[in-house]
């Protein structure tokens, strides 16, 4: 068993000013004991439960809501997506099924505790709101699961790639371990500092990702985490995962919020913010664009 020996701060109100300061100065914090140990036991069943239900198929998933706009025409549906070297087997049960799966999005509002981890957990809220400065709405939630042996990389990239929030300092995330978090079984890694955070020009590699001439990631710090530890970072931080070669679970719930005051762009009005210090459009969409157009 691996035994992370970094320490991170817990979470009183007498540290805003401190935390405040460092969030605006690095692009994220790391608390230890956000979720109590009971929470991560119930939030690990949770998932768990969650799974099997929406793999038996046994009609008790809801219809999704849509967190991201009350306007918007399309529900988010819950939804699971396994690795990508993992080929289904009709014959496998559902605990080895598990142990393949990469992600499960969008599936917050299948469970009350979930809604209150991501409505209304006291740290978890305060925390985001604090750094923030404003009220928050939940933008998107996924749980990361990194299974053993195949959970595989997610290559360098900023959240606000994938978004269409304004203004571009209005998103935040909240990544929480429920298993150890470390170097071998695919922590969090970032590149924190102000000159940072700013849209950086993503492409289509294997995965939508930063290009890496316009990054320094000898610069990148590991952030190792305990179970219920937490890392609170900015819609703009780059960041990445390792794969998890190691025997070792590592599954994460992942929040974002945007700024009640904030407001959702068009795609096309979102490109012409998100944009590189040379004037190319940067995001995950602009990418894509460019893509179609090499391969006319
Ligand atoms: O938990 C992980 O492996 C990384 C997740 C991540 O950065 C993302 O999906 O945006």
């Amino acid at each position: 068993m691996q035994i992370t020996g970094t320490q991170h701060p817990t979470y009183s109100p007498d540290k805003n000013g401190a935390l405040l300061e460092s969030y605006r100065k690095e692009g994220y914090i790391a608390l230890d004991n956000v979720l109590s140990a009971a929470e991560v036991e119930e939030a690990k069943a949770t998932l768990t439960e969650l799974f099997r239900r929406i793999v038996l198929n046994d009609g008790s998933i809801k219809a999704g809501k849509f967190w991201s706009s009350p306007d918007a025409i399309t529900p988010h549906q819950f939804f699971v997506q396994y690795e990508p070297g993992y080929r289904y087997d009709p014959d496998a049960t559902v605990e080895e099924l598990e142990l393949k799966v990469r992600k499960l999005m969008w599936y917050t509002d299948q469970h009350p505790f979930f809604e209150f981890l991501v409505n209304s957990h006291p740290v978890i809220r305060s925390v985001i709101e604090k750094l923030l400065g404003d009220r928050a709405r939940l933008y998107q939630d996924m749980a990361l699961i990194k299974p053993p042996f195949i959970g595989s990389e997610k290559p360098w990239h900023q959240d606000n790639a994938y978004f269409e929030a304004a203004p571009l300092d209005a998103t935040i995330g909240v990544w929480i371990a429920l298993d150890e978090a470390t170097i071998e079984n695919g922590c969090m890694h970032l590149l924190p500092g102000r000159p940072n955070l700013r849209p950086l020009e993503h492409y289509h590699g294997f995965d939508c990702q930063i290009v890496e001439s316009k990054m320094d990631a000898s610069q990148a710090v590991p952030v190792e985490l305990k179970p219920g530890g937490a890392l609170f970072f900015s819609g703009l931080l780059p960041h990445q995962t390792p794969p998890n070669a190691s025997p070792l679970r590592r599954r994460a719930l992942q929040f974002h919020y945007r700024s009640v005051n904030s407001t959702l762009l068009s795609k096309e009005d979102y490109d012409r913010l998100f944009v590189d210090r040379d004037g190319v459009a940067a995001s995950c969409h602009a990418a894509s664009a460019r893509r179609k157009q090499a391969n006319k």
